[in-house]
């Protein structure tokens, strides 16, 4: 028997005899994204809830910035029981099932309303893909919608034909595709360097990663396509979780949902606030031409039809789920 699967039996057998809490037990919890970002504000205030509901036996260290492990990197290891939590982008993980990815796909979903009804849609298949590979998943919260940041005021699509195009997923690699440009895969926190190196020049995403890296220092024009509301998920292995006695476990979960509540209202909040910031910094605001809106809109029906071949009959019962048929 491995230590691991010991470590369970022990944690259910505790949980099922309503044993003693576990002495104190510290937690690291990655993250890809920065100090500046709502989601990691958010992901602090769920480690001060946590440590204060179990009179800090739960003690959750929050390793912003990609410093702990890379984005890359952070699902297998929360699988392995390297670390027991972490969060990262879920669309990163559409390589391994196309419903990771759903929240990604152009005009989909692109209002809060309609990207809260995908992930009650989509939330059971989520979890469950999760739980065959021993995580459960604690809350997901969206970032505002995504946007485009370029160097010239552009209004026909075809303008954007050969730019070197930042990439953050398969998603926003299959845009640029689409709209002829090239895409390289680019993490957040190094989204300075590559413009500024010249490894790219245009980039679509939120107003929150866009004022974090001061976009304004190099790019000129903002256009506010919303097109997307892509999702941040925290997780935990589950065998950490069934280590917890059944007051820590509560205090846990109750933690997550208030931070799944507060995340998406801090997050519909950034969208205004931080286009004012682009702004500020000296951005030019445009709303797309109708040029521009009709190609991404195009675009977005290029994307569901391959999505919904990729995620086939489970994948159109979410869709019908979300649109109520
Ligand atoms: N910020 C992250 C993901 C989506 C977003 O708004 C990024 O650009 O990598």
């Amino acid at each position: 028997m491995t230590i691991l699967s010991r470590s369970y039996l022990l944690g259910a057998a505790l949980v099922m005899a309503g044993a003693p809490a576990l002495a104190e037990q510290n937690w690291d919890m990655p993250t890809p994204y920065g100090d500046g970002i709502f989601h990691t504000q958010n992901i602090m205030q769920f480690a001060d809830e946590v440590r204060e509901a179990t009179d800090g036996a739960i003690d959750i260290t929050v390793h912003s910035g990609n410093s702990l492990f890379g984005h890359a990197e952070i699902h297998d290891v929360v699988r392995q029981g390297v670390v027991p939590i972490g969060e990262i982008l879920l669309s990163r993980l559409a390589n391994d099932d196309p419903i990771f990815g759903v929240d990604s796909i152009p005009f989909l979903a692109a209002s809060y309303e309609d990207a809260e009804a995908l992930w009650e849609a989509s939330r059971p298949a989520v979890e469950q893909r999760f739980e065959a590979d021993g995580l459960t998943v604690l809350f997901s919260v969206p970032w505002p919608g995504q946007s485009l940041y370029l160097r010239q005021p552009v209004t026909d699509p075809a303008d954007m034909a050969g730019l070197s195009f930042r990439a953050y997923n398969v998603a926003t690699e299959r845009l640029a595709e689409l709209l002829g440009a090239t895409p390289t895969q680019i993490e957040e926190g190094d989204i300075p360097t590559a413009f500024s190196t010249g490894r790219v020049e245009a980039m679509i995403t939120s107003p929150s990663t866009g004022a974090n890296a001061r976009a304004w220092d190099f790019t000129s024009h903002y256009i506010d396509t919303q097109a997307w509301l892509p999702k941040n998920i925290v997780f935990a292995n589950s065998s950490a979780l069934q280590a917890l006695s059944e007051e820590q476990l509560d205090a846990v979960m109750q933690a997550a949902a208030a931070a799944e509540m507060r995340g998406w209202e801090m997050s519909m909040a950034e969208t205004a606030e931080k286009i004012a910031a682009l702004e500020a910094g000296g951005m030019e605001i445009m709303q797309p031409s109708e040029a521009l809106s009709a190609r991404l809109a195009e675009i977005g029906e290029v994307m569901t039809a391959e999505w919904l071949v990729e995620a086939g009959e489970s994948g159109q019962a979410v869709i019908d789920a979300f649109r109520g048929d």
